[in-house]
């Protein structure tokens, strides 16, 4: 897939890019970005096993064979600019700024063990576990709180930007969403807002053609999803959101034409959502997809992509090209030995914290609710 010519992308083309673009980016770096594909999708499998054999609560909502647009549109961003995650995004949390190092602790983004005590619900959560799964951010590290009500975080990062911008800081917001937000009026709102201020706003779609059981045909009138740019003659581009190396280079673009002032964006990234909306909803998402579509949406694994394209470079030695084939596998397929061993040490490590990490105690509830009360702080 690529970008579709529009009158918004001329905008672009006459902009220089301050970003190396990806055929620029070091062997090291292309290594790094494998590594954070398997991450992702190890943390996903991972805690789908675990969910299933009853030791996680609350419900999973699967980033498998979406990977590649978290990863790519992660990696190229300045360890201060913000993101704005939702439920489909929990990699994101400890992907943010994992380019200063995994085990750096001043690094930008959550480390595995605070995102591994929210999975859990345990105190050493950044929100103390007060509520479940993406439900979490850190104004420290820039990442703004997701909330439920779709694309309600649209309007919360350009107010965020607006902030920066009256500071005369440089930062960029990229906000994930699904398709399927892109219905929603406060979408547009916060569009509108974001293009008439020009602030810089990368509004990031994935497009995995389904928003819980309708089907996007039913969500946007446009075979692109970008084309929403149009109506705010803001920039919209279109990616292969399996091929982290797309995804890195258009929101690249985007983040550069931001940080330059020329206002926010749309990057539709294509993807396809692997299992149904949620863990909940595996079964029912078996009859209301067809089979044959779900077979051909999952046939493109990102990881097997970036293999492809490492192999071609010449990238990978013997023994990572034949090794670790995580790719093509469910959850029930795979096993530790289809991931580098570091990847699940990693892993190994934030499941252990929070399970040593207490439970909150149940008085916390009634803490930080009103300014006013008690027991607040
Ligand atoms: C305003 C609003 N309506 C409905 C919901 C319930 N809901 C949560 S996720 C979801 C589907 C979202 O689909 P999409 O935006 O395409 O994202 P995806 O789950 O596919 O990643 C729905 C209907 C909600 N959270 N907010
Ligand atoms: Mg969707």
């Amino acid at each position: 897939m690529t970008a579709r010519k529009s009158s918004s992308q001329t905008t672009l083309e006459n902009q220089p890019s301050s970003s190396l673009p990806s055929s620029q980016l070091s062997r090291a770096d292309r290594l790094q970005i494998f590594n954070q594909l398997y991450l992702a999708r190890y943390f996903d499998i991972r805690l789908i096993k675990e969910k299933k054999r009853g030791r996680l609560r609350g419900t999973l909502y699967s980033s498998h064979n979406q990977e590649a647009i978290l990863v790519g549109s992660l990696f190229g961003l300045k360890p201060t600019d913000w993101i704005s995650p939702i439920h489909r995004d929990m990699p994101a949390f400890f992907l943010k700024d994992a380019r200063s190092g995994l085990e750096n602790p001043n690094r930008m983004g959550m480390s595995i063990e605070q995102v591994c005590c929210q999975v859990w619900g345990r105190v050493d959560s950044p929100g103390r576990a007060r509520d479940n799964w993406s439900h979490i951010g850190s104004k420290e590290k820039h990442i703004i709180h997701s909330t439920s009500m779709l694309a309600g975080t649209i309007p919360v990062a350009a107010g965020v930007m607006l902030a920066d911008r009256l500071n005369g800081g440089d930062a960029v917001c990229l906000t994930y969403n699904g398709e399927g937000s892109t219905a929603q009026g406060v979408f547009h709102e916060a569009v509108n807002f974001a293009a008439v201020r020009k602030l810089p706003v990368v509004t990031i779609i994935e497009n995995n053609q389904w928003a819980y059981g309708t089907p996007v045909s039913l969500e946007c009138p446009t075979e692109d999803v970008a084309r929403r740019a149009d109506g705010y003659g803001i920039l919209g581009l279109v990616a292969d959101g399996q091929d982290v190396f797309d995804v890195y280079d258009k929101v690249m673009m985007a983040v550069d034409h931001a940080r330059s002032g020329l206002g926010p964006s749309i990057v539709e990234c294509k993807t396809f959502r692997a299992y149904g909306h949620g863990d909940h909803d595996d079964d029912r998402a078996n009859k209301y997809r067809p089979n044959q579509e779900v077979m051909e949406g999952r046939s493109r694994d990102p990881i097997a992509i970036c293999r492809r394209k490492l192999a071609a470079l010449g990238d990978l030695d013997g023994a990572s090209e034949t090794a670790y084939w995580a790719e093509g596998k469910s959850a029930s397929e795979a096993t530790n030995d289809d991931f580098p061993p570091e990847v699940v040490e990693y892993l190994e490590r934030g499941i252990q914290f929070a399970l040593n990490s207490a439970v909150p105690d149940g008085n916390e509830g009634e803490q930080w609710v009103f300014a006013d009360s008690e027991v607040s702080r």
